[in-house]
């Protein structure tokens, strides 16, 4: 008895001494180990007469416990010291101010946007705002879109896991147009709205991003005009590239949106890029079944839309020749347009 209580104590000394693992790992070995202290003492149970056997068998696996018992709490001792010298000395203290405060800037694509709602509103247009992730009736069938038109196909539109209230897959807006939708619909005319922002399509090499920038614009009235549509239009890229010599001219097109529909090409007269037709919008006379989806008599109103990239407006702009440095968050490039 006496000698087993003083195995523990010596036990529990050896245990506490040991200052890492490894050295508690030892000090378990001496009194737990296979030539440890204990299996010295069971190994000579054999020699007790048997009527004492079993009482001394008893005694010694009570001590055992009692050592593996001293043995885990100094383990967890030791593991809990290790963890909150680690948390001390790895601690930050996030209420310090920032070592210095680095100064954001503005994408030369959002110097665009800026840009256009400014000339826009100038002459009375309201700028219009919707959802990215769009219903199918939005993005396609209020566009006079054929039910099995390619643009409606996961080809070339994104579809993102949630279904509208038709229970169609809804797609990231692939044009700016539903944003126009919501708000003729929201509006009664005369309307004059602009429509900037992220557009999405399933396209990606050297001068195609799946996310980029467009800009559509739509003004509806009893008397609004094809020579209205050139008017407006002309005067916005000579306020855009603040210049009056240039030249733009009015191509017939085909969009299942408008009737009659134009590509738009424009060409600087004077400067270093004088001389060359430049593709830079399409537009046209909005379409008399779009109008219905407006909510409006196609017999009393009539009006133009346009719809122009501001990615390339902005290259135009700033004479950048490549659509992926719009994208590559170079600083180098980002800083000279602040
Ligand atoms: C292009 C063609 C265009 C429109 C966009 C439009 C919007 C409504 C109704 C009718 Cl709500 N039209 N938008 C019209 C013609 C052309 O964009 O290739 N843009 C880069």
């Amino acid at each position: 008895m006496q000698e087993l209580s003083e195995l523990i104590e010596s036990a529990r000394l050896a245990f506490a001494q040991a200052e890492q693992p490894a050295a508690l790992e030892d000090a378990k070995a001496r009194f737990l180990g296979k030539t440890g202290a204990l299996t010295a003492l069971m190994k000579e149970l054999g020699k007790l007469p048997h009527e004492e056997r079993r009482a001394r068998g008893q005694e010694i696996n009570r001590a055992k416990a009692e050592i593996e018992a001293l043995l885990n709490e100094r383990r967890t001792a030791m593991a809990e010291a290790e963890l909150a010298a680690k948390l001390a000395s790895e601690s930050i203290d996030v209420t310090l101010p920032g070592r210095f405060r680095s100064e954001g800037g503005i994408h030369p694509v959002m110097r665009t946007w800026m840009r256009i709602e400014e000339i826009f509103r100038s002459i009375g247009f309201d700028v219009a705002d919707g959802p990215e992730i769009e219903s199918d009736w939005f993005s396609f069938t209020a566009l006079n879109n054929p039910p099995n038109h390619p643009a409606r196909s996961m080809q070339d539109t994104f579809y993102v896991d949630r279904v509208d209230e038709e229970g169609r897959q809804m797609p990231l807006r692939p044009h700016t147009s539903p944003m126009q939708v919501r708000y003729a619909r929201t509006h009664t005319p005369p309307i004059k709205t602009i429509a900037p922002g992220r557009t999405f399509r399933v396209d990606s090499d050297a001068t195609h991003s799946p996310m980029f920038h467009q800009v559509e614009g739509l003004w509806m009235d009893t008397n609004v005009s094809f020579s209205d549509l050139k008017g407006v239009y002309s005067d916005f890229l000579r306020r855009f590239f603040e210049t009056e010599d240039l030249v733009v001219r009015f191509r017939p097109s085909y969009f299942p949106f408008t009737e009659p529909s134009v590509e738009v090409d424009m060409m600087f007269t004077s400067g270093p890029r004088k001389g060359k037709w430049l593709e830079i919008s399409g537009a046209g006379e909005v379409h008399p079944n779009v109008v219905r989806n407006y909510g409006l008599d196609p017999e009393k109103y009539i009006g133009f839309a346009f719809g122009s990239g501001l990615e390339r407006l902005t290259m135009l702009r700033y004479g950048i020749d490549d659509l992926r440095l719009f994208f590559e968050g170079d600083l180098r490039f980002l800083r000279q347009f602040n």
